[in-house]
């Protein structure tokens, strides 16, 4: 793709004056390079989005009569229904589906979940800002009909123009959710991928994200399909094990720091870890989630590194189904390679 290699952080020198600076992003350690930041007017954005490649738009003007959008007109406005909260012991809010969690009795999650008015997540979020405690709170919410009506008008006004016309000529299937993030500065996600198209349109706040490409599935060490973390990476980015997960050393990441205004284009299958940047003050952000185009008649070989991953789920998913235990998935899978597939061809 279209980016200067750089180190770490140095990805970003130069662009002081857009609201932000470098002593605001956590320091990991691998490289990184920028992810470019084009008009979508720009012909080689179209490319970037055509070849499932990330980019960020800068004046798509998509989410506009959101801009206006921050705690107090949110408070005013938001509605009276519930929503759902986070609470995470640190920064990091690292996801887990509850549906799979009676498959692992022994996995503890760091975080939990709590249905909450939104008045009573800001008291939450502002008790915490003012303990200056460890324990954080992430509001995650996919906007729906209990919303009040200036919200509903605002929404009417996104640029649904734009957007339906890149959904259609990329023959994604339908808009499944447009998800609420309201976060506490310095807020984490883990990196994971989604198996939808997103495109990410940052509100308030700047949001720093690290994108992996799917090819880099080996570096990253996913949790096993039937696992609560299934999707997400077991490397912990701030203290990586490098003795059970060696192959993380290798790992290259793609980023951006979003801003009002900006949209990701976050592929499908894209590994993305996403922060709320330090002392940045509180983050608001849409997505809109697509699901992917229908698989090709035709399928061309070699097959992509996406389509691989998608291959990887399926077996991981028919082995749990065929074996009754999810926890014999991984014993059978190492018992078809050991020893028989070491070697090269001979
Ligand atoms: O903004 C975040 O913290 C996470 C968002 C995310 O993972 C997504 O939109 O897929």
């Amino acid at each position: 793709m279209a980016a200067a290699t750089s180190d770490c952080g140095a990805a970003f020198s130069g662009v002081q004056s857009r609201g932000w600076d470098e002593s605001q992003l956590r320091k990991y350690p691998f490289p990184t390079k920028s992810i470019p930041r084009l008009s979508y007017t720009d012909p080689r954005a179209e490319m970037l989005i055509n070849n499932e490649e990330p980019v960020v738009l800068t004046d798509t003007n998509l989410v506009y009569p959101a801009l206006k959008w921050d705690i107090p007109y949110l408070l005013e406005n938001i509605g009276n229904g519930d929503f759902s909260v986070y609470i995470s012991e640190n920064h990091k809010f690292l996801y887990y589906d509850e549906k799979k969690m009676c498959h692992f009795m022994d996995f503890v999650p760091k975080s939990r979940r709590l249905e909450m008015k939104f008045s009573d997540f800001v008291d939450s979020m502002h008790k915490r800002e003012e303990a200056g405690e460890d324990e954080r709170v992430y509001l995650q919410q996919t906007l729906n009909d209990t919303v009040g009506k200036k919200i509903v008008v605002d929404f009417l006004g996104f640029n649904w123009n734009w957007i339906n016309k890149q959904q259609a000529k990329r023959n994604w299937g339908p808009l499944t959710s447009n998800l609420l993030l309201v976060g506490m500065e310095g807020n984490v996600t883990p990196a994971h991928y989604d198996e939808q198209q997103n495109f990410f349109a940052q509100i308030k706040g700047h949001k720093r994200c690290i994108l992996f490409p799917p090819d880099q599935f080996e570096f990253l060490y996913p949790y096993p399909v039937h696992h609560p973390c299934d999707r997400q990476s077991q490397v912990d980015f701030d203290n990586p094990n490098y003795e059970k997960f060696p192959n993380f050393k290798n790992v290259v990441g793609y980023e951006a720091v979003v801003g009002p205004g900006d949209v990701l284009y976050i592929p499908m299958y894209w590994w993305h870890h996403i922060e709320s940047l330090l002392n940045g003050g509180v983050t608001i952000t849409v997505n809109f989630w697509y699901k992917g185009a229908p698989t090709p008649k035709k399928i061309e070989y070699p097959l992509r590194a996406h389509q691989k991953v998608a291959i990887m789920r399926n077996i991981e998913k028919m082995l749990g189904e065929a074996l009754g235990d999810p926890h014999e998935v991984g014993p059978l899978l190492k018992t078809i390679i050991k020893g028989r597939y070491d070697q090269g061809p001979s």
